[in-house]
């Protein structure tokens, strides 16, 4: 039988796996002690103090390049800050601590607690802009679907290449005006349309996830949420192509001062995660991906995957934290 060899090298990699399912599990708790309350700024703002202070405790020298904003609002976990310990490999971390603030506050399904880690100069820098996106799950024939199709012909190809009439293809994206006309024409190929409010990390994942029933996700939503989908995406295969829209001077001015030289440029997986990467996501509120938190007497309880592209091992953890609810930790 083949044996596995692990280099020196991957054996932090592989310790940072488990490390970063910490990270994320403490976010999703401290958010979660906030859902339902109407208060979207202080969940995420315990979110972001859980992930800031255990991504401290790393070994790694890492920087934030996807993270809660641009280094002039100087929120926490912003662009450019350092994160870890230094005392490990230089790496670029991706973070949304609560990813669905809205969910969280109202505490409807879906809100998640996520971070992607590489290489350092791996990630798309990426500002806080929009961005349009299209993903598919894996199995599929590379180029099936294309940005710059019309979506008609996207859900066409992809049934074709399912083997299935467009009535079988479902369609997920965000409830916005904005995709109004995209709604339409994939409704005239009698493909169906399922809409979420917020959330669209997870809406990406949900193509590579059989059990969702989603095949295909379009349209327009953050730019950082569409690198940290393409970080789980590279770990558990399927395409994605996505463009920041940099619509105005402005915007065009701050993506190059992040070393974005072609504002059109459309990206491939591979362009925005240029290497190795571990992703990890802990539910807040339930979804179709994860299960929320749950408090119990003695108990927090935790739901989190973890994936990680070198192998593609993809890791769900249920955790039961006593000390977290003993001494009611953030
Ligand atoms: C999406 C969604 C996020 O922002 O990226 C969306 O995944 C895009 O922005 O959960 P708009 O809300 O302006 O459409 C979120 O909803 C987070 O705010």
């Amino acid at each position: 039988m083949p044996s596995i060899t692990v280099q020196p090298n991957q054996l932090l990699e592989r310790v940072l796996t488990i490390e970063i399912v910490r990270v994320t599990e403490r976010a999703a708790v401290s958010a979660a002690r906030l859902r339902g309350r109407g208060a979207e700024k202080a969940a995420d703002q315990a979110a972001v103090d859980a992930m800031r202070r255990e991504l401290n405790k790393l070994p790694i020298d890492g920087t934030v390049v996807i993270g809660e904003g641009e280094i002039d609002e100087a929120p926490m976990l912003f662009i450019g800050e350092k994160v870890g310990n230094k005392s490990g490999p230089k790496v670029d971390i991706a973070v949304d601590p609560l990813e669905g603030t809205t969910l969280c506050a109202k505490n409807m399904p879906g809100a998640i607690a996520t971070i992607a880690m590489a290489e350092e100069g791996t990630l798309l820098h990426a500002p806080d802009v929009y961005m349009d996106k299209i993903a598919i799950g894996p199995g599929y024939p590379k180029g099936i679907v294309d940005l710059d199709a019309p979506a008609a012909d996207n859900i066409l190809r992809l049934a074709k290449a399912k083997g299935v009439k467009p009535e079988s293809i479902t369609a997920l994206l965000l409830d916005r005006p904005r995709h109004a006309d995209m709604i339409a024409a994939i409704r005239k190929t009698g493909a169906a349309v399922s809409l979420i409010t917020d959330g669209d990390v997870a809406g990406v994942i949900h193509t590579a996830e059989a059990k969702t029933g989603i095949d295909i996700y379009l349209g327009v939503g953050g730019a950082p949420e569409g690198v940290l989908a393409a970080a789980a995406l590279r770990c558990i295969g399927g395409q994605m192509q996505c463009r920041l829209v940099l619509d105005t001077e402005e915007k065009r001015d701050r993506a190059a001062k992040m070393g974005i030289k072609d504002p059109r440029k459309k990206y491939e997986i591979a362009d925005m995660v240029r290497g190795d990467c571990l992703f990890a996501a802990t539910g807040v509120t339930s979804g179709a991906m994860l299960r929320g938190v749950t408090f119990s007497k003695d108990v927090i309880e935790t739901d989190t995957v973890v994936m990680r592209s070198a192998t593609g091992t993809v890791r769900r953890i249920t955790a039961e934290h006593r000390e977290l609810q003993k001494f009611h930790l953030d």
